[in-house]
């Protein structure tokens, strides 16, 4: 009797092996499509996947689903934490310094003739789209149809935000964060359903000022969400770099902290009276009966709960996307990817923003579903960078990237194959300076265990950190008796990938890519 219930139970798994091994050769003939989600400035310390300090406050339940079902992926990071860099090293394959795309839309526009992976997978027979934030000043190339933010240096707006739709300048009315998932689902219902397809769904959430939806204005109202470790940090040994930035608590304007502007003010004084606080004698009181240090905590939980409500917006319209795969039936041969441009501080260190080569910063989230290909609740910590993300992509849609692009696929890595030689370091590099946020530009090794950092506008500071030991970064361990070897073999290693990368630029070109460049804030004037 056992034996031959054994025999039955081969036979049936021999049959499901076989349908599935059939599932896996029928994706190989019909190209996969791809479902690009990027957001902007969302940490993976805000993200429930990721095991954050707000995991069981503020849950993110549509992005973890993608982690379950697929990969996360615990170690990619940004080379140039920044915006439109960062979507421009995505796009292209290739650093800053390669595709010139070294500070944000007013120190610059993309160049839109460089290769992307949306053009050549448009070139391919994809059906392509971008719809949501662009950020790249030039008009986006390789797209059957596009419908991205502009108004306030193409950031866009929360509410009623304008969108070039194919051209046109369209004022739409509603929350952005739901507009523009409602604009990406009509595309995809309406789509050529002859070809695959290729959606990049770009979110301006969580970007300040961090504005939520009506229906999430007031979650946590009454509590008081944790602080993180760092809150309080003196910048002891770190006086000359982050102790002198603006990305402190001092900095939030007025339009920040959700504040109301008396009635009697016209729109341009409105305007000003909103952005008070950017400047080093403006500081932003909330409550004048209490001390700076609890002022401080206030005017954090007004940031923390705004940034997580846009959040919860964003995971929701994920949801939503989600349904409609799987209501279409288009979910088990669809990539689906969620990711942000770069990491953010969320209150360590006393900051908000990104830019600096610290963890928060350049770690990006990054989860991704291939059903049938990638194995569900797989965890990767490889050293990934956005530079990889394109030929990725490409791979998985079976096409060859360039030889000229520098990143590399990673998709063995998602199969857990990781290649024997798979970079063990990577290398970073920031320019912008001074506005805004005053972070010296800077640029380092990172591998698995260190961090080598160094400071070159108007200082001349190095700095090494510990990550296993010291993974807040609070002790720079430069001058270490017990490092010096450590550290020349690091310096070593940082100029190898520089030139590895061909980055041939000198410290004083490189001073000044990083000049704000007020010529070029005018010179854009008048762009979309
Ligand atoms: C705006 C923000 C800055 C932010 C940059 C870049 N100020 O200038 O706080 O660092 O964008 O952000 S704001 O008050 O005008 O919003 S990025 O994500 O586009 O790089
Ligand atoms: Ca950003």
């Amino acid at each position: 009797m056992m034996h031959i219930f054994l025999k039955f139970l081969i036979s049936f798994l021999a049959v499901i092996s076989f349908t599935s091994s059939n599932l896996n050769e029928e994706k190989k003939e019909n190209k996969p499509n791809i479902i690009f989600i990027l957001s902007d400035d969302h940490t993976t310390n805000a993200i429930s996947a990721y095991d954050g300090l707000y995991k069981d406050i503020a849950p993110t339940p549509n992005i973890d689903k993608i982690a379950n079902e697929g990969a996360i992926l615990k170690n990619v990071f940004a080379t140039n934490s920044i915006c439109g860099p960062s979507r421009a090293s995505i796009l292209t394959g290739t650093y800053s310094h390669i595709n010139g795309y070294y500070k944000n839309y007013k120190g610059g526009e993309f160049d839109n003739s460089l290769w992307t992976f949306p053009q050549e997978l448009q070139k391919s027979g994809y059906n392509t789209a971008l719809v949501g934030k662009w950020h790249l000043a030039s008009e986006p190339v390789g797209f059957d149809y596009f419908k991205y933010h502009i108004s306030r240096g193409q950031q866009g707006f929360y509410w009623d935000p304008i969108y070039n739709d194919n051209g046109k300048k369209i004022k739409e009315n509603g929350y952005a964060t739901n507009l523009t998932t409602d604009f990406a689902l009509n595309w995809l219902k309406k789509r050529n359903s002859d070809k695959p397809f290729c959606l990049l769904l770009q979110y301006k959430a969580p970007h300040r000022e961090w504005s939520p939806d009506e229906k999430y204005k007031d979650l946590w109202e009454n509590e008081e969400l944790p602080y993180p470790d760092t809150f309080n940090d003196d910048y002891s040994t770190r006086e000359l770099t982050a102790g002198n930035t603006e990305m402190t608590m001092d900095y939030f304007s007025r339009q920040d902290m959700k504040m109301t502007p008396p009635d009697s003010l016209s729109k341009p004084e409105k305007n000003k009276w909103f952005s008070y606080g950017f400047k080093r004698n403006e500081i932003v009181v909330l409550d004048n009966n209490i001390s700076n240090e609890e002022n401080k905590k206030l005017k954090f939980q007004t940031y923390i709960k705004d940034y997580l409500a846009t959040i919860k917006s964003v995971d929701d319209n994920i949801g939503r996307v989600l349904n409609y795969l799987k209501d279409s039936k288009l979910e088990d041969n669809t990539i689906i990817i969620y990711a942000s441009d770069q990491g953010f501080f969320i209150g360590e260190h006393g900051w908000f923003d990104k830019r600096f080569m610290y963890e928060e910063s350049i770690r990006m989230p990054f989860v991704i579903k291939y059903p049938g290909l990638i194995k569900p609740q797989t965890i990767n910590n490889d050293i990934i960078t956005n530079i990889d993300f394109a030929p990725t992509i490409l791979e998985m849609a079976g096409i060859n990237s360039p030889s000229s692009i520098q990143g590399k696929s990673f998709y063995n890595n998602l199969k857990s194959k990781t290649p024997k030689d798979w970079r063990q370091s990577m290398y970073y590099h920031y320019y912008e300076y001074p506005f805004y946020h005053h972070v010296q530009p800077h640029y380092g090794i990172r591998n698995e265990r260190y961090k080598l950092i160094h400071f070159y506008y108007d200082i001349d500071v190095w700095e090494l950190y510990d990550l296993k030991k010291d993974p807040n970064e609070l002790n720079n361990i430069i001058s270490s008796k017990n490092h010096q070897k450590l550290i020349k073999n690091l310096k070593a290693e940082l100029y190898n990938l520089k030139e590895y990368y061909t980055n041939k630029l000198t410290l004083d070109e490189m001073r000044n890519i990083s000049k704000t460049d007020f010529g070029g804030l005018e010179s854009n004037k008048g762009k979309k």
